[in-house]
C-alpha cells in the first residue's frame, strides 16, 4: 500500500460514480474562482479526504491499530507558482478560500527556514501553515539546507465539516503538505513520508493528535476500509467488508454539537493523551523491574501504553505469568486484568501520587515532563479507566478484524444454501455491530468522551435497525457512525429526523447534510489537469 500518492487524470479516478456530478461542479467552481482571484489558471490541484473511524477510538495515540475509512468529503487546493518572491531569502503565500465570507484571504511573506504558527489563535490558515512547515522540513532533508521554497497562490475548498469528528483538519493539513511538495517540483510524493510529516506537523496547531486521520486521508483506497498500525512502523492495508444482501452500509449522522479541540483540549482531548501516557509510565514503574525505561516512540509524548505492553512481555522472565508466547489477544486480556489490580483508584490519581510512584522529586517535574507541551486542566488523572478503555478497545479492533477475515475465508470456501448464507450474514453483521456498540459503551462510561446527544442518536438508530452505533472521532459531540443494512437506511434516517433533528433549529443545508450514507472513498491525489 505504500508508494507514491496517485496522480489523477480525471475526477473519475477520485470519486465514486454517485458523487461525480456534484464534484465536477465543485471543481469547476474552484478552477474558475481561482482564475478570477489570481488572473490565471492554477497549475495543479491537491486533494485529501476526511475520514470516519469504524473502530479503534482514542487508541491511535497509544500506538494501537485502528480501522478508519476515507469519505467523499475532502479538501481540494488549487495552486499556482507564478508569483515572484517578495525579496531575497523569503517566499510569499497568497491563500484564499472558496467560502470567503467565513475564511478571509491572507498573504504571508515567510523566511525560507521559519514558518511561524501562532497556535494560540484560532486561524484557518494555521492548518495550511502546519502542512507547509512539515513539507519544507522534508524538502530541506532531500535538497539540503539552502533549499529555496517557491511562492504560491492558493485557493482551497473544504467540504468536511469542521469540528464534526470527520477530520477536516487532517484533510486540510495533508492536502496542504502535498500541495507544497508538488509546488516545489515533487510530483512523486511518498504516501508514508507525507503521512508521517502530516502527523507531526498537525501537532503544531495545538492538538496532541495520533496518526489515524492523516493515515486514512492519505492511504485509503476506494471501496475498502483501512487497517492502520503504527508500530514498529506505519503500515496501512485495505480491508473489505463482506458483500451481503442487503448490502451493509455506513451511515454517518451529525450531532450538531460542535466539539472544538482547540478550545476544549485541556479538559478533553489533550488531557486524555496525558492520562494514557501517565498510565503507561505508572504501570511501567509498578510492574516492570525498577529502573526500566519505556522505549521512546512516535506517540505524542514519546512513550505509550503500547510501549509498556511490549516492554512488559519482553521482560516476561522477570514478570512471572507474562509469557511472550501469548497471542496479542491474550496479552491484551492479561494487561486488562493487571490494570484492574494495579490501578485501583476509581476516583483517579493526583499529581503528587503519580510523581511519587514515578520517583520524580516533585509535581513540577511531572508537569514539565507530561503537560508542558499542551496545557491540561485536571486535579486527578483517571489512569485506571483510560488504560482499561485502551486495552479493551485494542482488543475489539482485533476481534473485528478477525470476524472480517474469517468471514471472507469461509464465504469463499463454502457453498452453503442461500438461507444459511443469509443467517450467517445476519449473524456476522450482528457481531460486527455488537463490537461497535461495546465501543460506544466504553467511550461513554469508561473513557468519558461521548455526550448525551450522541448517546441519544445511537439509541434511536439501533431501535430503527442499526446493527451497531457509536461516536466516531474524538467525540464530545461531532459525528456518529452506524452499521446499517441497506433496507433499513430509510428507517434509521426517518427515526433520526423525527426523534432528533426535528427538535433542533437547523438550516436547510445542515438538515440535508445531517445524515449521509458513505461508501469508502479514495485517499490523497494530485490532479495535474490536462
Ligand atoms: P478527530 O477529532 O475526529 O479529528 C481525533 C484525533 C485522532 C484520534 C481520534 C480519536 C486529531 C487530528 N485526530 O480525531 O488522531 O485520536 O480523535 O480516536 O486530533
Ligand atoms: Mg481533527
Amino acid at each position: 500500500m505504500s508508494g507514491p500518492v496517485p496522480i489523477a487524470n480525471s475526477l473519475e479516478d477520485i470519486y465514486t460514480r454517485d458523487a461525480l456530478d456534484t464534484q465536477t461542479k465543485r471543481w469547476n467552481n474552484l478552477l474558475s474562482k481561482f482564475e478570477s482571484t489570481y488572473g490565471h489558471q492554477p497549475e495543479f490541484v491537491s486533494r485529501s479526504p476526511g475520514r470516519v473511524n469504524i473502530i479503534g477510538e482514542h487508541i491511535d495515540y497509544s500506538l494501537y491499530s485502528v480501522l478508519p475509512m476515507a469519505i467523499t468529503a475532502d479538501t481540494i487546493i488549487a495552486v499556482s507558482t507564478h508569483l515572484p518572491a517578495p525579496k531575497e531569502g523569503t517566499f510569499r503565500i497568497q491563500i484564499a478560500n472558496v467560502q470567503d465570507s467565513k475564511f478571509k484571504s491572507r498573504e504571508f511573506d515567510i523566511l525560507y527556514d521559519s514558518v511561524d504558527i501562532d497556535a494560540t489563535v484560532h486561524e484557518w490558515t494555521n492548518y495550511f501553515k502546519s502542512g507547509l512547515r512539515g513539507a519544507l522540513e522534508l524538502l530541506r532533508k532531500k535538497h539540503g539546507a539552502d533549499f529555496k521554497p517557491k511562492s504560491m497562490q492558493i485557493l482551497m475548498d473544504g467540504t468536511v465539516p469542521a469540528g464534526g469528528g470527520l477530520s477536516s483538519s487532517a484533510a486540510f493539513v495533508t492536502a496542504s503538505a502535498l500541495a507544497v511538495m508538488a509546488a516545489n517540483g515533487e510530483q512523486t510524493v511518498d504516501k508514508k513520508e507525507l503521512t508521517e510529516l502530516a502527523i507531526v506537523s498537525e501537532r503544531a496547531v495545538g492538538v496532541n493528535s495520533g496518526g489515524m486521520d492523516q493515515s486514512a486521508s492519505v492511504f485509503s483506497e476506494r471501496g475498502s476500509a483501512l487497517f492502520v498500525s503504527f508500530t514498529p512502523t506505519l503500515l496501512a492495508r485495505p480491508v473489505s467488508f463482506p458483500p451481503t444482501t442487503p448490502e451493509l452500509t455506513f451511515l454517518i449522522a451529525q450531532s450538531f454539537v460542535t466539539a472544538d479541540k482547540f478550545v476544549t483540549g485541556p479538559i478533553h482531548y489533550n488531557l486524555r493523551v496525558v492520562e494514557c501516557t501517565l498510565a503507561a509510565a505508572y504501570l511501567n514503574a509498578v510492574l516492570n523491574p525498577p529502573g526500566t525505561l519505556l522505549p521512546g516512540d512516535a506517540s505524542p509524548l514519546g512513550i505509550s501504553l503500547h510501549g509498556f505492553h511490549e516492554t512488559y512481555f519482553a521482560l516476561s522472565e522477570h514478570n512471572s505469568g507474562a509469557t511472550s508466547s501469548k497471542s496479542i489477544t491474550e496479552q491484551l486480556e492479561h494487561l486488562l486484568e493487571l490494570t484492574k489490580q494495579t490501578l485501583t483508584k476509581e476516583e483517579g490519581y493526583t499529581r503528587s501520587e503519580i510523581a511519587a510512584v514515578l520517583g520524580l522529586p516533585s509535581t513540577s517535574e511531572l508537569d514539565q515532563k507530561f503537560t508542558s507541551r499542551f496545557p491540561v486542566r485536571a486535579e486527578r488523572f483517571k489512569l485506571r479507566q483510560r488504560a482499561i478503555h485502551v486495552f479493551s478497545e485494542a482488543l475489539r479492533v482485533l476481534k473485528l478484524m478477525d470476524l472480517l477475515e474469517t468471514s471472507s475465508s469461509s464465504s469463499s470456501s463454502s457453498s452453503s444454501s442461500s438461507s444459511s448464507t443469509t443467517s450467517t450474514a445476519e449473524d456476522l453483521n450482528s457481531r460486527l455491530g455488537a463490537l461497535l456498540n461495546e465501543t460506544q459503551d466504553s467511550c461513554r462510561e469508561v473513557y468519558e468522551c461521548s455526550c448525551e446527544e450522541i448517546d441519544r442518536i445511537c439509541a434511536i438508530a439501533r431501535q430503527a435497525g442499526s446493527y451497531g452505533s457509536r461516536l466516531t472521532g474524538a467525540g464530545w459531540g461531532g459525528c456518529s457512525v452506524h452499521l446499517v443494512p441497506a433496507d433499513k437506511v430509510n428507517n434509521v434516517k426517518e427515526a433520526l429526523e423525527r426523534e432528533y433533528y426535528s427538535k433542533l433549529e437547523l438550516t436547510e443545508e445542515q438538515r440535508e447534510g445531517a445524515v449521509v450514507v458513505s461508501k469508502p472513498g479514495s485517499g490523497s491525489a494530485l490532479y495535474l489537469g490536462g
